[in-house]
Order: C-alpha cells, then structure tokens, then sequence
C-alpha cells in the first residue's frame, strides 16, 4: 500500500472528512460523482412534480410555500453539482450525462401529480424519505457533501411539515377531500419506499459505499425506519397504508411490511416509468432555451477577466 493509500484508510478509518485535495482511489472518486451527480439531478428533475402545481395551487399561501420549496430544491441541485465539482466533474456534463441517459435521477420523481393532494403526500412521504436517508449523509466521509447535506436536510424538514400539515388540513375538510388524499397515499406509499434502492441482496454499491462510509445505513435499514416512522403518522393523519400487510412486529420491534415489486423500480430506473419521456424532454427543452444565458454569463465572466488583467498591467 502506497503512502497515500495509507493516508486515505487511516483518515477514513478515524471518520474524519475527506477533502477536495486529498488522494482518493479513484474508484471512490467514480463512486462520489455518481451519487453526487444522482442526487443533484435528483433535485433538479423533481421540481417538475411540483412546480406543475404552482399555477393551479388553492390559495395566495399555498402557491408561495409551493413556490418555495421549488426553489429550495433548485437550490440544492446547485450546492450538489458544486460538491460534484470539487471532485474534478464537469456540471456541463453532468447535465448532458442526464439529458442523454446516461445518468440516472429517483425514480419517484417518474410518477404523475394527479390531484393537489399529491403535493401533500410528496411533502410528507418523499420529503420524508428523503430526510430519512439524508440525514445519516450528513455524516458521510466527503467533506463537501456531508456539508452540503446539512442545510438541504433543515429544509427537507421544513419541507416534510409543510405536505403533513397541507395533509391534515385536507383531512379536515370534506369527505371528497379525504379520499383525494388516500387515492394520492395509495398511489405514493410504494413508490417512497422503492426510492431507498434495491434491497440489500440485490445493491452493487452497498457494501463498497459503507466500506468509505460515504453510506451509513444500507438500504434496508432506512426503508425499515421510514416503515416504522410512518406508520403511527399515518393513523394521526386518518388515513390507511396500501399494504394489508403491514402490522408490528414485537420480536423485531419493528414493522413487517408486504413485498415490493422490485421489477417495477428496474423499469422506472431503466426509462420506462410513466413520466420518464416527459421529465427528460422538459430538463432538456431547459437547457437548450437557457444557452443564451451561459452564453452571457461566459461572455461576461471573460470580460471581468480581461478588465482585471489590465487593471494589474496597469498597476505593474
Ligand atoms: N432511483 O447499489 P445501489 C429527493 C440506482 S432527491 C433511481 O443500491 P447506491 C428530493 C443506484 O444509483 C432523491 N436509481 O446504489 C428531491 C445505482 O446506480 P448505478 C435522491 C436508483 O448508490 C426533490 C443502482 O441503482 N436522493 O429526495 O449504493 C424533492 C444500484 O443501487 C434508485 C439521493 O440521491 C432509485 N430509487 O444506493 C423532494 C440520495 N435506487 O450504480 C425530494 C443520495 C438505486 O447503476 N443517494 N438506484 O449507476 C443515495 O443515498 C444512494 O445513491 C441510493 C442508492 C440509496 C439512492
């Protein structure tokens, strides 16, 4: 084992950070940019969901805290291609990366938003979900992610509250409301739990990704924690899990839960979900329509360089 090598084991074996100037096999380099790279496009793809609610929200307060959290998870899409960035990738190519195919992005964000009450299962089941795999990330071995992580989990969460409570509020209302919102948790509750990745037996990168503690928790366990934590919510919210299986389990101390229908997760991983085309056609019509701005932005970055340089000439 090189000096290097060594280096890199001991830092990560005492769980300190990895920074942007340290060594790294490359094959955690490969596996960063991957999961950075996944994640990030992630957040940009799953604007979309939403975002087709903002015109049509209910209310004045409705559309400004839909509104919001769209652009929190612009947000996050940028401080994770950042974090990609500082590994050596290309966010230009990242993006090309997405819009040909050949990176992926969740699977969740492949799903319909067919009612309003959608938004609210999204904020509840996906959001929460997400924060139960992003929190153990704040605790991974690359420095810039694990970072990055921890604001986008404080709005995850702000996020989370404001789907359970948009929730209760319909709960509240009629019996036509009530079952928009259980037609939208029958349509989500499977899907949420297909995005902790395949099980355990059948993840390529589990074991590698815990080894480099880039993952804390296989995932399994979090699927297991997200059952576990969303079963009493939903029954404080009224409403029924699709799953005539779920019931505690007092040896385990946990939930069983019915099987997942993995084949449908390699389906919608694989393009064929039933909003595939249509999210990729759109990230792609986006990009091409903001050319003109990178145009300008380089353009103008290039200028502040040149009028830089000749302020220094002429200080020489
Ligand atoms: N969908 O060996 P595995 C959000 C891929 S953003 C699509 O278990 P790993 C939010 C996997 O990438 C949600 N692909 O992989 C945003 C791998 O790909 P390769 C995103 C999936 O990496 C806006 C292959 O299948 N969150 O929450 O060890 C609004 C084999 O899997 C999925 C993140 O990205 C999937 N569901 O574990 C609201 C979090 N599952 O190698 C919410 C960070 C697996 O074939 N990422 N794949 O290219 C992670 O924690 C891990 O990457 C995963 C997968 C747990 C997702």
């Amino acid at each position: 084992m090189s000096e290097l090598e060594r280096h890199f084991e001991a830092t990560i074996a005492a769980d300190h950070r990895i920074e942007p100037r340290d060594w790294v096999p490359e094959g955690y380099r490969k596996t960063m940019v991957r999961q950075i790279a996944q994640h990030a496009h992630s957040e940009i793809i799953g604007m979309q969901p939403e975002g087709n609610w903002i015109t049509r929200a209910p209310s004045l307060r409705r559309k400004a805290i839909l509104l919001a959290k769209v652009q929190d998870e612009a947000g996050h899409g940028l401080y994770l291609y950042s974090a990609a960035e500082t590994l050596g990738a290309d966010r230009g190519e990242l993006t090309e990366m997405l819009i040909s195919g050949r990176q992926k992005y969740s699977s969740i964000f492949n799903y319909p938003t067919l009612t309003f009450a959608d938004v609210g299962v999204i904020g509840w089941l996906v959001d929460g979900a997400a924060i139960c795999n992003q929190v153990p990330l704040c605790r991974s071995s690359y420095g810039p992610y694990a970072r990055a992580m921890i604001r986008i989990c404080k709005e995850e969460s702000f996020h989370q509250r404001q789907g359970y409570e948009l929730l209760l509020t319909l709960m509240r209302g009629t019996q036509a409301q009530r079952d928009m919102v259980q037609d939208a948790v029958n349509r989500w509750w499977w899907p949420s739990l297909m995005m902790f990745g395949p099980p355990d037996d059948a993840s390529p990168n589990t074991a590698q990704s815990m080894a480099w503690k880039i993952k804390r928790h296989t995932n399994d366990e979090l699927r297991q924690r997200f059952v576990d934590m969303s079963v009493p919510q939903a029954e404080k919210l009224g409403v029924t899990l699709p799953d005539p299986l779920l019931k505690w389990n007092a040896e385990r101390n946990h939930y069983d839960f019915g099987p997942i229908d993995w084949d449908e997760l390699k389906r919608v991983i694989s393009g064929d979900g039933p909003c595939n085309k249509e999210r990729i056609a759109n990230r792609r019509r986006a990009h091409e329509d903001g050319e003109w701005v990178r145009e300008a932005a380089l353009a103008h970055a290039a200028k502040r360089a040149d009028g830089n340089r000749a302020g220094k000439a002429t200080v020489a």
